[in-house]
């Protein structure tokens, strides 16, 4: 599809827990974001330092890669129209009790870093996030019988 963004999306371990994984993922389908990648995967602590670099002076450093450690993620990358920007709308803000009603943060949790979701923030970390987390061949591109009445024509 042409101009159009892949963004990177991990289910945390308290969405899995709490039986949250579906209601997540329907609301990127509903919204017609296309998924074109979605696994398990175990994190560890060398993926934890990269992903959460920019976080590594704060005291909650250690408790947050333990807390991503807990169980595995789910890792999806989602693809449509501005993609990077509407699914952070959708997600909310980083503290669930900021974030706006109707995002999955305000909606369905209430603390970081139990805050169930996270999504990259921008196209650079959209394209470092995919490629931390998916080889080339775990990525598919096809076509569904949705796509001209989601993504309008020129699909
Ligand atoms: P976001 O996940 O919205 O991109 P971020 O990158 O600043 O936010 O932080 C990554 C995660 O770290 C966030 O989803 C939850 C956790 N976190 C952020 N601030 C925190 C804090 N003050 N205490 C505990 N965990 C925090
Ligand atoms: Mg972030």
């Amino acid at each position: 599809m042409p101009d159009t963004q892949k963004t990177l999306v991990l289910l945390k371990p308290d969405a899995l827990q709490r039986d949250l994984l579906g209601d997540i993922v329907s609301r990127f389908e509903r919204k017609g974001l296309k998924i074109v990648a979605m696994k398990f995967i175990r994190l560890n602590d060398e993926m934890l330092d990269e992903h959460y670099a920019h976080l590594s002076d704060k005291s909650f450093f250690a408790s947050l890669k333990q807390f991503m450690m807990q169980t595995p993620v789910v890792g999806m990358i989602l693809e449509g129209y501005d993609a990077i920007a509407e699914v952070r709308k959708i997600v909310g803000s980083t503290n669930p009790r900021e974030a706006d009603a109707g995002t999955i943060r305000a909606d369905f949790s209430m603390n970081v870093p139990s805050n169930l979701i996270h999504a990259s923030d921008s196209d650079e970390a959209a394209v470092g996030e995919i490629k931390r987390f998916f080889d080339e061949d775990e990525m598919f591109q096809y076509e569904k019988i949705t796509d001209r009445f989601i993504f309008g024509e020129g699909v």
